[in-house]
Parts: structure tokens; sequence; C-alpha cells
């Protein structure tokens, strides 16, 4: 024991300086710069240290055979459902509520036995909608977080409990409910759900459980039917407040512009050609044009100045198809398990892609989806500090000073919110004439000074 402490005594003690005086926060602090920004080197130290102890005293493993949460092989997600008693999580009091984003290829779910494991089935399209729209104060973010409300509903719809029940994700077949899953995901964690309580299934049903696996004995025909009545649970009990782990226009905006974006590793998971600003980013309404009636535009497209390329498929394995698991009658890609990459290839592609060690992970996409893996990899399997510009493009590559096609000016010339200039954008290209929703669907109050009311929003009700 003794021996023991005496070794975290001096590991803390050999880390201290690491703590106060490495990158990425703390490196080129002098005594001006701190009595000048000391509220802001007070944070940094304060992040230096909180990632010093998130990695001291948390290691992630090797392989996920040994996650017990966050993200979960089928063969631990089989001994859960052989004997949830005996192998769940040390701590957990409840209930495994499996949700399945639609049926597998054969329209088959994960089995339940009707007591301390369900199954429930979501649409493949999971929570996804992005018509939901709030405003954070200076514009509407569409698909944006859902409120703590909606979030209640969602658990009392299943009668989840969030002081005890354990939620597991799966997806159902291929990879394109994955986003909204993990989005579904994201949310629980957004809104304070304990993450030891809290999985997704490693790669589709179709392909964990598939005849050539061995394991299609724990499919069924039929998921459990959702209890009638709605429970009463509410997320407030929970006493966590994770609303920072979204960011808004305002304070992208800063990052974008500092100069030298030290300790922050900005992840643009849309893919290449947007990045580029060689495709034109669409909105999902049909709704633009004189007539109403055709496909909208952002009005420029690229990407935000420090963000580096890296499409949501580099963290998944596209390109390890064994059998016809789709049962389309060939073997392809669309057969892959779409599983996570290991936690080392993970690290190594993040390192690859330029993330420092202690680095604010950023992350964005088109619309708030596609990041959501990358958020979701950052925080439930590397444990890296994360926080994702949940308006993204959508909202971004909207706020230029142009003339829509409808005649209305998005922004006024000289607006502190136009984002279409190399201090806040990068490989700007435009779409024209624009195809663009304009300020009225926007509903941009350009005089507003910050974009934190759905922040305050949410605080507002966890605090209530
Ligand atoms: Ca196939």
């Amino acid at each position: 024991m003794q021996n023991i402490s005496k070794k975290i005594a001096f590991s803390t003690l050999m880390a201290l300086p690491m703590v106060l005086f490495s990158d990425p926060f703390t490196t080129h602090i002098d005594i001006h710069q701190f009595l000048n920004h000391k509220e802001r080197v007070v944070t940094e130290v304060q992040n230096s240290t909180r990632y010093f102890y998130r990695n001291f005293f948390h290691r992630t493993p090797r392989s996920y055979s040994r996650f017990k949460s966050g993200i979960i092989t089928p063969k631990r997600l089989t001994k859960y459902i052989d004997n949830w008693s005996k192998y769940k999580p040390r701590g957990v009091e409840g209930r495994l509520v499996i949700i399945q984003a639609g049926a597998t290829s054969d329209g088959r779910f994960l089995k339940s036995n009707g007591r301390d494991v369900v199954t429930y089935q979501i649409p493949a399209g999971g929570s996804c909608d992005p018509s939901y729209v709030r405003h954070d104060g200076f514009s509407n973010v569409p698909g944006a977080m859902i409120t703590g409300e909606k979030m209640d509903g969602m658990i009392n719809m299943f009668h989840l409990d969030p002081k005890k029940d354990f939620v597991l994700f799966a997806v159902g077949e291929g990879s394109t409910s994955m986003r909204e899953v993990v989005r579904s995901a994201w949310s629980l964690v957004y809104w304070g759900w304990n993450k030891d309580r809290l999985a997704i299934l490693n790669g589709s049903v179709d392909y964990d459980f598939s005849e050539h696996s061995g394991l299609d004995k724990y499919l069924v025909d039929t998921p459990d039917t959702p209890p009638a009545v709605p429970s009463n649970f509410t997320m407030k009990s929970l006493n966590k407040d994770r609303t920072d782990r979204h960011i808004y226009i305002d304070k992208m905006m800063k990052i974008a512009s500092s100069r030298r974006q030290r300790g922050y590793f900005i992840a643009d998971a849309r893919g290449t050609d947007e990045y580029n600003g060689l495709i034109k980013s669409k909105t999902a309404d049909i709704t633009c044009g004189p007539n109403h009636d055709e496909q909208c535009y952002s009005p420029f497209q690229g990407h935000i100045r420090g963000a580096v390329d890296f499409p949501y498929t580099d963290l998944l394995v596209l390109n390890d198809q064994e059998s016809d698991v789709n049962g389309d009658g060939k073997v392809d890609k669309n057969d892959a398990s779409f599983r996570f990459k290991s936690p080392k290839m993970l690290k190594r592609l993040y390192r690859k892609k330029g993330y420092r060690r202690g680095d604010k992970v950023i992350t964005y996409c088109r619309t708030g989806r596609k990041a959501t893996l990358i958020s979701y990899t950052s925080e439930m399997i590397l444990n890296y500090d994360v926080a994702m510009y949940d308006g993204s493009w959508i909202q971004w590559g909207e706020m230029a000073n142009r003339t829509d096609v409808n005649g209305s000016t998005i922004l006024p010339q000289g607006s502190r919110w136009i984002t279409d200039s190399s201090k806040y954008s990068v490989n700007l290209g435009y779409t024209d004439p624009i195809y663009t929703q304009s300020k009225q669907p926007y509903a941009i109050n350009e005089s507003s000074q910050s974009s934190k009311e759905i922040q305050r929003e949410d605080r507002r009700y966890l605090s209530k």
C-alpha cells in the first residue's frame, strides 16, 4: 500500500511541471500576459489540470473487449443478455434497455427476457429531425440539440430510469442510421446521463449477429412494446450540467479567428470535397428559388479556419466484409461491419490529423449528425476534452453579406456576424445565384450580442 502511495505521489510530482508548463496551454505565459489575461490563464491551467486528472485516473483500454460501457462488443452484449445481473458493470442497479434503430436486413431484433433486459425499436432515422430548430439568440440552429423537456419525453417513453438503467444503442443494418444513433447517445451524454451506463454496440446488429457469426440465436422477430403510459423521470435528477459540450457561433468565431488557435483541434466531419469547397453544401429543404421549390444551398462553401479535414467515416472500418449480411446476393462494402476502429488506431488517426495531447476537440459538420461520431469517440472512447459547434455549416455557411434570389440581404455589410471572410473561413466558394433560405427562416437577430441562448435555456431547465 505504502509503495503504491509513494508511486502515486512520485508520479504526481513528476507530472506537476507538465501540468504547469507543458503545451498546449501554458508554454508562452509571461507575467504580462498573466496580469492582462488572468481569467484566461486560470481557465487554461484548469484545462491542463483537468486533462491531467482525466488521464491520470483513466487509461483507454487497447481493445473494445475490455469496454463495459461507451462502446461494447457483440460478445460483451451476449453476456449481458444471458445474465445481466451477473455481468452488468459494477454500480449499475437498473435494467439493460436496448434501443435498436431499425430491424436487421431480415427484419430481426436483439432478444430480451421481459425482466431485466428489454429491447425497443426506434425508427432507423432515430431521433434525428433536421426540421427541428432552436434559436441561439442570434439565429436559428436547424437540427439543434433537443430541449430538456424533449429529452425527458424520450426517456419517459421507454421508462428509462436516469439514475439506474443502462442504455445500449444498436444499429439494425448498415451504417445509415449510425449517425442518428450516435446523435441520440450524444444527447443523453449532453443531458447528463451517467457515462458508465451508456453504450453503443460496435457494428450493426446485422453484421455482429449474422448467421456467419454464429450469434444469430440472439435475434428474435419482434421487439418489446414500449409501455403504454409514459413514466415521470427527469434528467434534472442527475444534477449534471454538460451543456459546455456544445458551443455556439459566437464562440466558434472567436476560436476560428484567434491567431494561432493553440490548444484547439477543430475537426470538420463532413467529407473532403465539402471541406475543400468543391461541392455545394445542401440544406435539407427544397424551399428555395423564386417558386420555393428548388434545392437550398448554403450561400458559400469551404471550411472553418483552422479546421482539419476529418470525414467521420475515417473513424470506421469499412472493408471487413466477410459474408452477405444484408442478403442482396453479393458480398461488397455494404456488408462491412461499420465498427469503430480500435482505440489505438483512433489515437493514431487523431495524431495524424494534428491532434496534440491536451487539445480541446471542436467538432462540426453540416447539420451536427456526422460530427457527433467524433464527439462521441473523443468523449467516450479516448477521453479527450470535446465540444461541438452544433450550428455547423448549415448555420455558418449562411452568414454572408449576400442577397438571395428573393432579393433579401442575409447580413448587412459590416455586420460582426459575417463569416465569409478569411478571418473566419478558408477555401471560400460561392453559390450563384444564392439559393438560400435567407433571413426569414433563420430569424437573424443581427444586433444580438451573443449566441448563448440555447445553453442558457438548457442550464435554466437543469436548475429548475
Ligand atoms: Ca450484400
